[in-house]
């Protein structure tokens, strides 16, 4: 049996890739850069450095910034961010989700949070999930982000396990490469275009239940 459970935070456990996405358009719009959901698809997951970087690229503006002002961007994305975010509460946690990690809990299966979002801890608190996670990995002390394996290695230490007796779960294609490449077991929310066809697969976070995780690792 699996011993425990690896936690992707935007798009698994609720969904803040809107305001992401709000956030960063408000930004690419006083910098005259063009940005749509499409594009959004490809900061799905992407830590907030990144995610600025492939938006000055997309706009042919990546040489226009010295480190200090790249850094005032992303203060300033996220101040607008965490404004956004003040208004999340426990409704807006995903179906399924406070059902699965009640049970898991019951498994004594530990669970621990793999997100690339140094608003995490946060997010947990207005959701009131804090008290269900028995560690949480911080992206800020990792040294690359996903599709990089550590974010998924080290939430798997700091419940003291190897990733290889854990499940991953992701919704971005960024995350199902980390998932891979840390040796945890893969399971993705979203649909085979985007996560591929290899890898266990719910539409709806609410098919997340104990019973298809078992499954899916005897499988
Ligand atoms: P922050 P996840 C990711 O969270 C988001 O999907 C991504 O859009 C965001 O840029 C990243 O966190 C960093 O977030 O700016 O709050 O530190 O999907 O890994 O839970
Ligand atoms: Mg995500």
């Amino acid at each position: 049996m699996f011993k425990g459970v690896l936690f992707d935070l935007d798009g698994v456990i609720t969904d803040t890739a809107e305001y992401h996405y709000l956030a960063w358009k408000n930004l690419a719009d006083e910098l005259g850069i063009t940005i749509d959901r499409a594009f959004n698809e490809k900061l799905k997951g992407v830590s907030r450095e990144d995610s600025l970087r492939l938006i000055l690229t997309h706009g042919k503006r990546e040489n226009d910034f010295s480190q200090k002002e790249f850094d005032q961007l992303a203060k300033r994305k996220n101040d607008n961010y965490v404004e956004m975010i003040q208004a999340v509460s426990p409704k807006d946690v995903y179906p399924g989700i406070l059902d699965l990690l009640t049970d898991l809990k019951q498994a004594g299966i530990k669970i621990s949070l793999a997100s690339a979002s140094k608003n995490g801890p946060f997010l947990l608190k207005q959701m009131e999930l804090t008290k269900y996670f028995d560690g949480i990995a911080d992206p800020a002390t990792i040294k690359a982000g996903k599709p990089a394996p550590d974010i998924f290695i080290l939430a798997a230490e700091v419940v003291n396990l190897r990733p290889e007796d854990c499940i991953g779960i992701e919704d971005a294609q960024a995350g199902i490469t980390a998932i891979k490449a840390s040796g945890a077991l893969p399971i993705g929310v979203g649909k085979a275009q985007q996560l591929g066809d290899d890898i266990a697969l719910v539409t709806s976070t609410n098919a997340l239940t104990i019973d298809f995780l078992k499954k899916h690792w005897q499988n």
